[in-house]
């Protein structure tokens, strides 16, 4: 796709941030590029400069572009951006950005829920549950180290499931029917311990984030609690905030 469809229903600016996203995909543009400006992108895809400013400013939130005062708009390099308000998965995320999500399983079994696994997915301390743990990569570089941990009838059939090269939500949703609805996620900083430094490629000590997510299929059913660690130096979380009308 490289031209803007007047008719289609797809907005606008949302066909350009298809487009944009394409060009690095395609690795047209890399990491530290300068991209065109609003007035050149306007000129060259017939659309409004408004129009090529919502597309851009959406990409700069998402982290796929960071803006320098004066210089103009480019590529960025090395951070991952997770939005904190759509629910997304890895793969989801670094395709976003057009780079190559891999994925090296480190275990995959049925283990007895401990209490603190028992107590987030609601079930009894003991209950058989599909743990899944997963170094995450972007474009053959370590992201990420998740410790997944899920619950539902006919969890075990995912010890069937080669997820080293599909998505865990993906498979979730396509193949066994569970639409993921929402998540509670909390972010910690901390320090690299040895064992994660070694398998994220980073010095000991390094910063990390460690963030720790309940995923659900509805309000009352939690189907997964994950566990992970971040490179703090390659992630940026992203959360859009807006502040209630109180006073009027
Ligand atoms: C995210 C989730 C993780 C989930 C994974 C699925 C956090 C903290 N973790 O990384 O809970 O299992 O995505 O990714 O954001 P996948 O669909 O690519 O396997």
């Amino acid at each position: 796709m490289n031209a803007i469809y007047r008719n289609s229903p797809v907005p606008r600016y949302h066909q350009l941030k298809e487009i944009l996203r394409e060009r690095i995909r395609s690795g047209e543009w890399k990491p530290g590029d300068l991209i065109p400006s609003e007035r050149e992108l306007s000129e060259t895809y017939h659309i409004s400069r408004m129009t090529a400013r919502q597309a851009i400013t959406d990409l700069v939130n998402e982290g796929v572009f960071y803006r320098e005062q004066g210089r103009g708009t480019f590529v960025t390099r090395n951070k991952i951006t997770q939005q904190l308000i759509r629910l997304t998965g890895f793969t989801e995320d670094i395709s976003a950005r057009g780079q190559h999500p891999s994925t090296r399983t480190l275990s995959a079994v049925m283990a007895p829920a401990d209490e603190l696994c028992a107590e987030r997915l609601r079930v009894a301390v003991g209950t058989p549950i599909f743990c899944l743990q997963r170094l995450r990569l972007a474009d053959g570089e370590p992201l990420a180290i998740e410790f997944s941990h899920l619950n539902f009838k006919g969890c075990e059939r995912l010890l069937e499931e080669d997820l080293e090269h599909q998505s865990l939500y993906r498979v979730l949703e396509s193949k066994f029917g569970l639409p993921l609805m929402e998540a509670d996620q909390e972010l910690e900083a901390g320090l690299a311990g040895a064992e994660e430094a070694a398998l994220l490629k980073i010095a000991p000590g390094s910063a990390v984030l460690y963030t720790r997510r309940i995923t659900y299929v509805d309000r009352n059913q939690p189907i997964e609690y994950a566990k992970s660690v971040y490179c703090g130096a390659k992630y940026i979380f992203y959360t859009h905030l807006k502040r209630e009308q109180l006073f009027s």
